[in-house]
């Protein structure tokens, strides 16, 4: 297929290598990102990998969703972490959130809502169409009760856009979008703890100690607050943000299910998500910073948008929801973005004095992002761009392996290794 047959080795390598990576962190149902430094199942990465799975085997791609659900609350929440089997090599552990068993013990928070995206994925891809109909069937009411629990519990104002009330809720933990909004004060009766992350990666890629204490005063005040409950959650935090990856992914995650429940046939639950979709437009709209040509997080308690351009200011192209016009002032920062590294897309703006290169979510490259926003940019007509960002992750991998994120200035791998998200993008995208 390749003019040049090193590239097509190089591919036929990262192919072979990512189906071994999701076949070593299976866990029989789900797949756990990475031994040892994440041994559970997370929400929005076995969502992800379940794409990866599609590619090789279609019902065990089903089961990665299908596990994911088992565990989903009464009220439509799913979890950020479902505690399927014991492990002690991750802080904090079911002990620490203290939920009730669903059957699994699980977090007490949501994550991005992906699924629906990948519902569409693998049915759309499914060589097994009446397995991949009985698939959806069961899974599309489930998938309705949690974008439904969204609204209620993280928009209960109506602003057509949900909050986040903790950063693991957004999947970009230690963002800079939210340095200002996690300036509450600790709890000065915090219980000591021990970090695990510590002891599988360096601390120069892990968030801080001072971040840290915040992220377990939100753990400690919302379990205090009747386990978790929704009710009460959205107004006693401390931190609450409109954050744009939860919502592009949750606009796009809209789509994907309407669609679906067009193939299901399924008219008024249509109606239902078409509001969403409305309402998603106009809460859109209040993120736009027109000076700066970007989208940005809203620390909704202050009314102020952060002063942060992250990579995720690009994912309301991914969602659909950027105009024309916005699109180009999207693409004309981020090609500015991109004269400053040498791979993309960094997760926060290279000009900006708190970029770091190593750091999580303050300026890696992390390849899950990449894909949307590629995916965003092809969408809007932006193939050259898009194509560069492709062309970037494939460099990445072959170069640094299948790791958790990547150095943006060196191509460096960071973080876990052999990690499942990574592999599955290898498989579902860069094939
Ligand atoms: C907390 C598993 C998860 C990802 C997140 C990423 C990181 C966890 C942590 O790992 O977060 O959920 O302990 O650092 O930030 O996006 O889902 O890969």
């Amino acid at each position: 297929e390749h003019l040049n047959p090193d590239a097509q080795l190089e591919e036929d390598a990262r192919v072979r290598d990512s189906i071994q990576v999701l076949r070593m962190n299976d866990r029989g149902g789900y797949t756990v990102p990475a031994e040892g430094l994440y041994p559970f199942q997370w929400n929005w990465d076995s969502a992800i990998v379940s794409a990866g799975w599609a590619v090789f085997d279609e019902e065990r791609a089903w089961a990665e969703l299908e596990t994911l659900f088992s565990d989903q609350w009464a009220d439509g929440m799913v979890a950020s972490i479902n505690f399927i089997k014991f492990s002690d090599t991750y802080f904090p552990g079911p002990e620490i959130w203290g939920t009730p068993e669903k059957p699994s013990k699980t977090s007490g928070i949501s994550q991005p809502p992906v699924a629906a995206m990948s519902a569409r994925f693998l049915f759309e891809h499914a060589e097994n169409q009446d397995l991949a109909k009985a698939k959806v069937e069961e899974l599309f009411p489930k998938m309705l009760a949690w974008h439904r629990w969204w609204y209620k519990a993280r928009d209960p104002e109506k602003k057509g856009v949900v909050a986040i009330l903790h950063p693991w809720e957004s999947g970009m933990d230690n963002s800079p979008a939210w340095d200002e909004a996690m300036k509450f004060p600790i709890d000065p009766e915090l219980p000591p703890y021990v970090r695990r992350d510590l002891t599988h990666v360096n601390a120069s890629m892990r968030p801080t100690k001072d971040t840290y204490d915040h992220y377990l005063t939100l753990l400690y005040k919302f379990k205090k607050a009747h386990f978790y409950d929704p009710d009460q959650l959205y107004w006693i935090s401390p931190l609450r943000v409109t954050d744009l990856c939860v919502n592009s992914i949750l606009f796009r995650a809209n789509r994907d299910l309407r669609w679906l429940a067009l193939q299901l046939g399924k008219e008024e639950e249509t109606t239902e998500i078409e509001q969403w979709l409305d309402a998603g437009f106009e809460g859109f709209n209040m993120l736009w910073d027109e000076e700066a040509g970007l989208y940005k997080c809203q620390d909704q308690i202050t009314g102020k948008l952060a002063d942060a351009g992250i990579s995720a200011a690009f994912l309301p192209l991914f969602a659909g929801v950027a105009s024309k016009e916005q699109a180009a002032k999207l693409v004309e920062n981020l090609e500015r973005w991109l004269s400053k590294v040498k791979y993309a897309v960094p997760s926060l703006n290279p000009e900006d004095p708190r970029f770091d290169q190593l750091q999580y979510w303050r300026g890696p490259v992390w390849l899950i992002i990449n894909w949307m926003i590629s995916n965003g940019l092809r969408h809007y007509g932006y193939e050259e761009l898009a194509d560069r960002i492709k062309q970037d992750s494939i460099e990445l991998t072959n170069k640094a392996g299948l790791r958790e994120y990547f150095d943006p200035l060196t191509g460096d791998g960071c973080g876990g290794r052999q990690f499942s998200w990574t592999a599955a993008m290898c498989l579902a995208w860069l094939d």
